[in-house]
């Protein structure tokens, strides 16, 4: 067993001379800072893999360990890492955090929240976009949908510290349309789902795109991205009417929205 594991090892050594040990760095980042307002420094260790150069078969590079004085946690997140950061959510408490950032495989920043409640590493939050902190327990974040941006409010819970993000029944896109181009003539319906007919919108028409329906539930949040064929959109017609259409009918019938991962 064990020597067949070996001579696959030396084969695979054989197909790609370029081994992992010689492009990965183990990183290890520490700070000495009170997380939790008591009085007492805490030391903070984060270990990761840093890459110069990067291929399929070798350990991730997603992975990573944090430790607060004796208590320790392993998670992931999105390549690259580039070690931590400490953040004071809310200057109005005693506590600061742990931002463990990445800016994502394609320019899609996120970002890990850990707190220390003097006993255990709690995760705050998981962020997705690019992030602006009050200072006052609220973060905005925008987070990039392919032609336009998401804007979520995330408001820390001073009992559980965890932020919690505040619903939104739609959200806003204001994207004027200028540049589409309508093939098909769709419908706009009265509400998401709806059957009753608003307005038709002909070929070569145009329309704005106003909002989309924020169909978020807390669990799937993290997965969950505009591409999903059953959101809906409500548009603008050139008559000045408004209504609802699904992504698939709309993006189906339209070009131009120079869509960008
Ligand atoms: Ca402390
Ligand atoms: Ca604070």
């Amino acid at each position: 067993m064990y020597r067949s594991i070996f001579i696959v090892c030396l084969l695979l050594c054989a197909v790609n001379p370029v081994t992992a040990q010689q492009d990965l760095e183990l990183m290890t980042q520490s700070e000495e800072i009170d997380l939790n307002g008591d009085g007492i420094t805490d030391t903070v260790i984060m270990d990761y893999v840093k890459y110069s150069i990067w291929e399929p078969g070798y350990p991730s590079r997603r992975d990573f360990t944090l430790r607060v004085n004796d208590v320790e946690i392993e998670s992931s997140l999105e390549p690259d890492l580039t070690g931590f950061e400490i953040v004071d959510i809310d200057k109005n408490d005693d506590m600061v955090e742990i931002l463990i950032p990445t800016m994502g495989p394609s320019y899609d920043p996120c970002c890990l929240i850990y707190s220390y409640d003097g006993e255990n590493i709690v995760e705050t939050g998981k962020l997705a976009g690019f992030r602006e902190f009050t200072g006052e327990g609220v973060i905005y974040t925008d987070w990039w949908q392919g032609f336009w941006e998401a804007t979520d409010k995330w408001v820390l819970n001073p009992e559980t510290h965890k932020l919690e993000q505040i619903p939104q029944e739609m959200y806003y896109i204001g994207c004027t349309g200028d540049h589409l181009e309508i093939r098909e003539s769709f419908d706009l319906h009265l509400n998401p789902g709806s059957d009753e007919i608003v307005e038709t919108i002909e070929a070569g028409g145009s329309v704005s795109v106003i909002a989309c329906l924020a169909e978020i539930n807390d669990t799937d949040y993290w997965s969950w991205h505009l591409y999903i064929p059953s959101d809906w959109f409500l548009l603008r017609a050139e008559s000045g009417l408004t209504g609802w259409v699904t992504g698939s009918e709309f993006f189906n019938v339209t070009q131009g929205f120079g869509w960008a991962d």
